[in-house]
């Protein structure tokens, strides 16, 4: 279980949300500042989504963020100062500066690099769970998609076979109620997105994606449904887009009244409510933590702004897979279980 700020367990996830908030908050800074390469989405106000479903996680799983889950990279133990080479284009950066940062992954950390077409990597999370599950590996894949992506063929494939082959696969909806400037009430016609594991042999779950408690409680039973044979869950998030699209959407196309409800669900001020409930003192606990958060922000942005950006030769490094060509354990190698087959 990672620490990343103390060992009692509701302080450092109170860290872990205010670290993804902090990070992001910076990263639209630097964006206005013209310092990011790229477009920027932020996550604000989809905190305990993101810290919810990944700070349990075993070291070994593989998680599959996408545009808007920068905090996925972060709660998986990504280094920030990388990541923020990353998002500069510099050349310390995770893909030493051949591409933004969406695309990049991480394989140190097991986390997928992202594809543009949304719903494109729900197929690949299914096809290395499927690899777990065929080398007996206990570990499981988490996956992340929005609502608008639940639309796209990839997904419904994706979890078909998943279903069918009963693979240790967590699917991520973020339902954040628009995809660009479309309205949930556009984007789907049943009851939910989760309804629809029904129709795949699995179980879906709605919850509330503002609730970290929530957000732990279902992922863990997720988790170990999968790890344990169990199949796949797809797991709802409803939450909500706190700013547009991107760092150039106003969406003026919001009621003002929906945002202002919704600011009153904030994620890290329920967090806050219940440190409170248990005497924690929270302004001063607050402060020593954003202390701490600009730090690191600041040591990021120092470090990336000192890596040069790449050269055009860089460009042909890291074409193909060094250990390509590395035979694949027997069948019988592989039937004595995840020792025999190097797991
Ligand atoms: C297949 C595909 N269609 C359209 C786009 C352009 N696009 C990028 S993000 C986005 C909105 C996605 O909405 P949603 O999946 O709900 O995620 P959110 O941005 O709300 O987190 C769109 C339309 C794309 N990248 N891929």
């Amino acid at each position: 279980m990672p620490r990343f700020y103390s060992d009692d367990r509701s302080i450092d996830l109170y860290y872990a949300l205010k670290l993804v908030r902090g990070f992001e908050d910076k990263v639209s800074v630097l964006h206005r500042q013209n310092e990011i390469l790229g477009g920027v989405y932020s996550g604000r106000g989809q905190e305990a989504v993101v810290v919810g479903t990944a700070y349990d996680l075993d070291a070994s799983d593989w998680v599959f963020p996408i545009h808007r889950d920068l905090g996925v990279w972060l709660i998986r133990g990504t280094d920030p100062k990388l990541l923020m080479a990353q998002l500069m284009g510099r050349r310390a950066g995770l893909s030493k500066g051949k591409d933004n940062w969406t695309h990049a992954g991480d394989a140190a950390h097991n986390v997928f690099g992202a594809t543009s077409m949304l719903g494109g990597t729900q197929p690949v999370a299914a096809g290395v769970a499927w690899k777990f599950k065929l080398m007996g590996e206990r570990h499981v894949t988490v996956s992340y998609f929005g609502e608008g992506a639940s639309s796209r063929g990839d997904v419904h494939e994706a979890m078909n076979f998943a279903g069918v082959h009963k693979l240790a696969c967590v699917f991520v909806c973020e339902n954040n109620q628009y995809a660009y400037s479309t309205p949930v009430s556009l984007q789907i016609a049943g009851e939910s997105v989760a309804r629809r594991a029904e129709g795949y042999g699995f179980t879906g779950v709605v919850c509330n994606g503002n609730d970290l408690h929530e957000m732990l409680r279902v992922t863990n039973e997720a988790v170990e449904r999968a790890r344990n044979g169990g199949g796949p869950t797809l797991l709802e998030a409803v939450t909500y887009r706190v700013k547009g699209h991107s760092e150039h959407d106003r969406a003026a196309y919001r009621d003002k009244a929906e945002v202002a409800a919704w600011e009153t669900k904030d994620p890290v001020r329920m967090w806050e409510a219940f440190l409170d409930e248990l005497d924690v003192d929270v302004a001063a606990l607050r402060a020593e933590v954003e202390a701490r958060v600009r730090e690191v922000c600041e040591e990021a942005s120092e470090f990336a702004r000192s890596s040069p950006f790449a050269d055009g030769p860089d460009a042909l490094e890291d074409v193909y897979a060094a250990d390509v060509g590395r035979p694949l354990p027997s069948r019988a190698e592989r039937s004595q279980g995840p020792g025999a087959a190097g797991a």
